[in-house]
């Protein structure tokens, strides 16, 4: 078990001290008079690397000679968010750091501010990776994630006159303190060309790819600390970069000239990360970014495993286990086909075995416009050989299908990797599911929906291949680092154990109903209240209640995740509050974070509506502060953890059925929020861990969806029906919120009234205004509040990402840990 943080020893102090010191001497070229938060935050990074490399160092020696089995995470994201805060905590260092740079007059939160965010990610897929890499450390697993080293990371967001605009993210520019560049480990990757079938002096066909060029992976390693200090593992990003190689062969083929020209530009594959959009913009790039971090990271693997077992790959499915994070990776499992086939010269059966028995994957999402298609040409183009080997997969498992549904062309058509049509597309995650040994979604019900509406055929083939995994989130972040008064509050009633024993918390439970713990734990949450209203009072000069409720939205901008309906809400509140002074209701601040897909224009629709509304109502003396709204800018790991501890309601309010699972509905329980939710995705374990009477359920369960679905759903009854619902659209028709813009914000309306209402909004939105004010009475109810918010925290051990982790390795990955001495 990794040790609680020791006591800060003046050894420690002096040691770290000086360090900090040289570095600012050494490795900056300053010194303590001229250095501003900046410099001193690279000296005390650099300070905390020395410690970091010298743990990776050992981890890695151990690994080597125990010849580990490990688990390789591919993923195309990792939100890693600041790291300064984290490693300091889980090497224990945390309070040494913070007292060496008081002595030298500079305060250590400060310095953590100069950290930009590694935002390697657009929300919670990537978010969970970095939570899963972070509990592999912690447990002592030989892991290694496996990314792309994007130069610009997801967007910046600035509103501007209410409107979100997308700036680069450049976090680098200043140079990362953190990663090391591993030349010697360099790749190549070979993309576009030709295929040349030869005959082989056995009779054997012999495939080979002329690529029209090739490209440079340069690894860039992000040392992962686990808490406590020991596992030091890597998460290692690829870079692409220019390489001399330009196939001449393939030039002066002559008629392959002009297709070649399509060459891209080597150093772009790694320049930006690709939001979640709606559009099809960039696609082919995106197709390269995902081949190449795969193509890199197998040959990566491989390297290391020759160098233990030489040509015999008898022993690489001992060794190794990939897991498919989504399948942004899965053009893998046709790359190592290639590899073994064409290079190893395996035969396809022997190489089919071990392909099979090394990958697994996770789906994410069963949103149709989110799963990924490629057209079939533009595989082709890029990577000529691997379609051909996707042809000859889907060959092999057609025969398969009409062995278990002979003769059964719709079953065919269904399952076949390759879906017919005006344009042959290739689906990925049907090649995912072939390719893996275990599939899992991500909460119970998305996992159950996975087999019963997505994979069925699935399903029945393999069963048992189908399985679930519920999500989690690391402790260490999300309330040791993130929360510090809540965490020594724990402390001191449960003892310290719990960031890696996260049921521990359990141990609160009995203190829920004791007054004096009820006061303690709701002045922590008022002080983090406090700190988020000066944080809202700078960044958008709005003057906040602490005392009012902090209902708090924040999760990427989405027309499943309702946002709208929330707006809805507040706008019908607003209303109630003209038509009736004396409507009684506790304070509200509303407060929302969230990104749009630059392409989405629903999406800025509902941001700039939220931000008019806000413009408006916060500026009404008629509604007396009772209601404020606050949109924060540039929504992120670091203000997530800022926002987290300061809230007292956590709003997941998707139709049900769509959010896979969620995660941020953990992290806002973890530090007691209480849930508005519908019955989606993790809310319903949450439910079943807290109970019933500590969370606010309400709306249509997934059955009920699907039933209204069914027998058709008509939004104008509910609008027609509702006089709240038809006077609050109708206003969006109006200029009230947007003075001599009338119908700036009529695509809201538009979209819930002539589209249909996709996500049924309007269908739900009674049950949510009659769930909100069941909020609004318990929370005038302080002890009734405080009681429901500390068996919050004290229920969410589930919900550690260490539990997960331990699923995956009991259930799929079958790994065992390793210690680092
Ligand atoms: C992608 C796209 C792309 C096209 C436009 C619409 C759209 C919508 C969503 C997505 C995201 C797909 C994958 C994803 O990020 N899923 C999230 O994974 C989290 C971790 O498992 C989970 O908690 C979230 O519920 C799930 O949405």
């Amino acid at each position: 078990k990794p040790s609680a943080p020791v006591a800060v020893t003046a050894g420690d102090k002096n040691e770290f001290k000086s360090a900090v010191i040289r570095h600012l001497h050494c490795t900056l070229g300053t010194d303590e008079n001229k250095a501003n938060n900046h410099a001193w935050w690279k000296a005390t990074c650099a300070a905390m690397q020395e410690q970091v490399l010298e743990g990776l160092r050992k981890t890695q020696k151990t690994h080597y000679l125990n010849d580990t089995r490990a688990v390789h995470y591919f993923s195309a994201e990792f939100l890693m968010g600041r790291l300064l805060s984290n490693n300091l905590q889980n090497f224990g260092l945390y309070d040494v750091a913070n007292e060496a740079l008081k002595e030298l007059g500079i305060e250590l939160a400060d310095v953590m501010e100069e950290e930009p965010d590694m935002a390697l990610g657009n929300g919670g897929l990537g978010r969970l990776a970095a939570c899963f890499i972070d509990s592999l450390a912690t447990m002592e697993l030989p892991a290694i994630g496996y990314g792309i080293h994007y130069e610009h990371g997801l967007f910046r967001q600035e509103i501007q006159n209410g409107a979100q605009i997308e700036r680069p993210d450049s976090w680098r520019d200043f140079g990362n303190p953190w990663e090391i560049c591993r030349p010697e480990s360099i790749q190549q990757v070979s993309l576009y060309g030709y295929v040349e079938t030869k005959y082989g002096e056995n009779g054997r066909i012999q495939k080979e790819w002329h690529p029209g060029s090739i490209v440079k992976g340069v690894p860039w390693d992000i040392p992962v600390v686990g808490y406590g200090g020991k596992t030091v593992n890597v998460l290692r990003l690829w870079k692409s970069q220019s390489s001399q190689y330009f196939n001449w062969d393939v030039f002066n083929a002559g008629g392959y000239v002009d297709a070649q020209r399509e060459n891209v530009q080597a150093d772009t594959i790694s320049k930006v990360l690709y939001p979640n959009d709606e559009t099809e913009a960039g696609k082919e790039l995106r197709l390269i970014q995902q081949y190449f971090f795969s193509s890199c990271s197998l040959k990566d693997i491989i390297r290391r495993y020759k160098r233990a077992h030489g040509d015999d790959w008898s022993r690489f499915v001992d060794q190794v286990v990939i897991q498919l994070n989504d399948t942004h990776p899965a053009i893998a499992i046709p790359e190592l086909m290639r590899i073994l086939v064409d290079r190893a010269e395996l035969d396809w059966d022997t190489a089919w075995n071990i392909c099979t028995k090394v990958f697994a994957y996770t789906n994410h999402t069963l949103l149709p416009e989110a799963l990924e298609k490629w057209p079939a040409r533009m595989i082709e183009k890029i990577l000529p050989r691997h379609l051909e080997i996707i042809y000859e997969i889907n060959h092999r498992f057609m025969a398969e299908v009409d062995a278990m549904w002979p003769g059964d062309n719709a079953k065919k058509a269904k399952l076949s990797i390759i879906e017919e049509g005006n344009e042959k597309m290739v689906r990925m995650g049907n090649l995912s599911v072939i390719g893996s040994f275990a599939v899992n979604g991500v909460a119970e019900i998305h996992s159950r929906l996975v087999k019963k509406d997505l994979f069925p055929e699935f399903d029945e083939m393999w069963p048992g291949k189908l399985t679930n995994v519920t999500n989690g989130i690391t402790p260490r972040r999300w309330l040791k680092a993130c929360n510090p008064p809540l965490s020594a509050l724990i402390d001191k009633k449960i003892g310290s154990d719990w960031p890696t024993d996260l049921k521990k918390l359990e141990g609160l439970a009995k203190f829920a109903d004791n007054k004096t713990f009820q006061k303690q734990f709701m002045k922590v949450k008022l002080e983090n209240k406090k700190l988020l209203a000066q944080e809202i009072k700078q960044s958008l000069d709005i003057d906040v209640d602490v005392n009012a409720i902090f209902d708090v939205q924040i999760k990427r901008l989405h027309e499943y995740k309702r946002q709208h309906l929330n707006l809805l809400h507040i706008m019908a509140l607003y209303r109630r509050l003209l038509e009736n002074p004396d409507y009684d209701m506790h304070p509200r601040v509303f407060i929302f974070g969230a990104k749009a897909a630059p392409g989405y224009k629903l999406a800025k629709d509902i941001i700039y509506a939220i931000n008019k509304v806000a413009d408006k109502v916060n500026n009404d003396p008629r509604v007396k502060g009772k209601i404020k709204v606050v949109f924060l800018p540039n929504y992120r790991v670091s203000l997530a953890e800022k926002m987290i501890p300061a809230s007292d309601l956590s709003e997941q309010i998707s139709t049900a059925g769509k959010e896979a699972s969620g995660t941020g509905n953990m992290k806002l329980a973890l530090n007691g929020a209480l849930t508005i939710g519908t019955l989606d995705g993790a809310n319903i374990e949450i439910a079943e861990e807290v109970g019933d009477e500590n969370i606010f359920i309400f709306g249509m369960d997934v059955d009920e969806v699907h039933a209204l679905q069914a027998k058709g759903y008509k939004p104008l009854d509910y609008y027609y029906r509702d006089p709240e619902i038809k006077a609050v659209l109708d206003w969006l028709e109006t200029d009230y919120f947007t003075p001599g813009k009338p119908g700036a914000l009529v695509s809201i309306k538009q979209s819930l009234l002539d589209n249909g209402d996709p996500y049924m909004v309007l269908a739900d939105f009674r049950a949510y205004s009659d769930a909100q004010i069941l909020v609004d009475e318990a929370y005038r109810d302080k002890e009734r509040w405080a009681k429901m918010a500390i068996i919050n925290t004290a229920k969410m051990g589930k919900f550690t990402s260490d539990r997960s982790i331990k699923d995956y390795v009991d259930r799929i990955w079958k790994l065992d840990s390793c210690s680092v001495k």
